[in-house]
């Protein structure tokens, strides 16, 4: 497989990243985030996993060395009990807003800039084919807007072995491909691009890419688990999904809970005044409710609604959503003491 296009941070610039994202589908800058920002925030990851118990005890939780005993993906509620663990981390959180990530990506969307609130951490253990994520488009999860871009940040050093990204160059130009209806999975063989990339992304490097990009992880094959976030981003006057705000695949996760032992409010709600607008609308998802093509997807819908009404300010609706929600949940326009929802 070819390697990556890579440029160091020092020479990055806007017509440099734009024009990238535009021919490639990706960018991957080296060097671009400060190790000691990392690291503060790989601490505290392991440390949930050590006293879980995901590490060999016998080696510096650093080393990241996987008992195997203990392996567990995405789907397992083993895996979700901890996850919420490092989701809950406020430094988990403030990482998706780093400075750096935040001024890059302005290049990309303009100064609009929506930092989705809900990053992902990927820990991935190693030698278990069950857990590597294979090729897919994130707009097909992530819906909203096209020109959404992802940021996939190693927060250790990530060879070949340990699994790191790879992705099918040119691929975003072929609009949504051909995928699993229920997985998302784009096979390799009739994927449109022009050739896969691959190679190591370092702790501090940034792979960068556009939401239509094919992607795919690689096996981990090493000893150690992979421990990765993915972050999003997107200009917030064009359309966002409502699901990336809540929490609709759980009844207990809100974001009060997240925020429980956070030490500033200032990244709290954060997308609190910003003027979204939602797709599918408040009326859209409330015909959902009642009309979407299976009973996890009503129930699905369901929940985003109610979560919005909850836990989201009206003033973050735009006027359209407002008049639909406000009328439709009997809520004043204006709910006192709701600014801190
Ligand atoms: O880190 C991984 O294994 C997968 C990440 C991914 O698919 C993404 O960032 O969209």
């Amino acid at each position: 497989m070819e390697s990556f296009r890579d440029i160091d941070a020092s020479h990055v610039d806007s017509a440099y990243v734009k024009s990238e994202l535009d021919s490639r589908g990706y960018v991957l800058i080296r060097q671009f985030l400060p190790f000691e920002d990392i690291e503060n925030l790989l601490r505290q990851i392991v440390q949930i996993l050590s006293d879980e118990g995901w590490l060999l005890p016998n080696q510096h939780p650093m080393v990241r060395a996987a008992n195997p005993k203990a392996a567990c993906g995405e789907s397992d509620p083993a895996f979700k009990r901890v996850y919420e663990k490092v989701f809950n981390l406020e430094a988990f959180h403030s990482f998706a807003h780093h400075p750096k990530l935040r001024e890059v990506m302005r290049l990309l969307v303009g100064p609009k800039l929506l930092v989705h609130p809900k990053p992902i951490g990927r820990l991935i253990f190693p030698n278990c084919d069950r857990f590597v994520i294979h090729a897919h488009q994130d707009h097909l999860a992530v819906g909203g807007d096209t020109d959404c871009f992802t940021a996939w940040l190693p927060l250790h050093d990530c060879p070949a072995e340990l699994g790191p990204l790879q992705v099918l160059e040119g691929s975003h130009h072929f609009g949504l491909q051909d995928a699993d209806p229920d997985t998302g999975v784009i096979s390799r063989d009739n994927a449109r691009g022009r050739e896969w990339v691959s190679g190591a992304i370092n702790a501090g490097d940034a792979l960068i890419f556009h939401g239509l990009t094919v992607h795919s992880a690689s096996p981990n094959t090493s000893s150690q688990l992979r421990i990765s976030m993915d972050c999003r981003f997107q200009d917030y006057s064009h359309v966002s999904n409502p699901a990336n705000f809540v929490f609709p695949g759980s009844n207990d996760r809100s974001w009060e809970s997240t925020y429980a032992h956070w030490l500033s409010e200032d990244l709290k709600y954060f997308w609190k005044h910003l003027p979204l607008k939602f797709k599918p609308s408040i009326d859209e998802l409330t015909t959902l409710v009642n009309t979407a093509d299976s009973e996890r997807m009503r129930v699905r819908y369901n929940r985003i609604l109610s979560q919005i009404k909850l836990q989201m300010p009206l003033d973050v609706i735009s006027e359209v959503d407002q008049v639909s929600l406000s009328s439709r949940l009997a809520l004043p326009q204006n709910r006192p003491g709701h600014e801190r929802l």
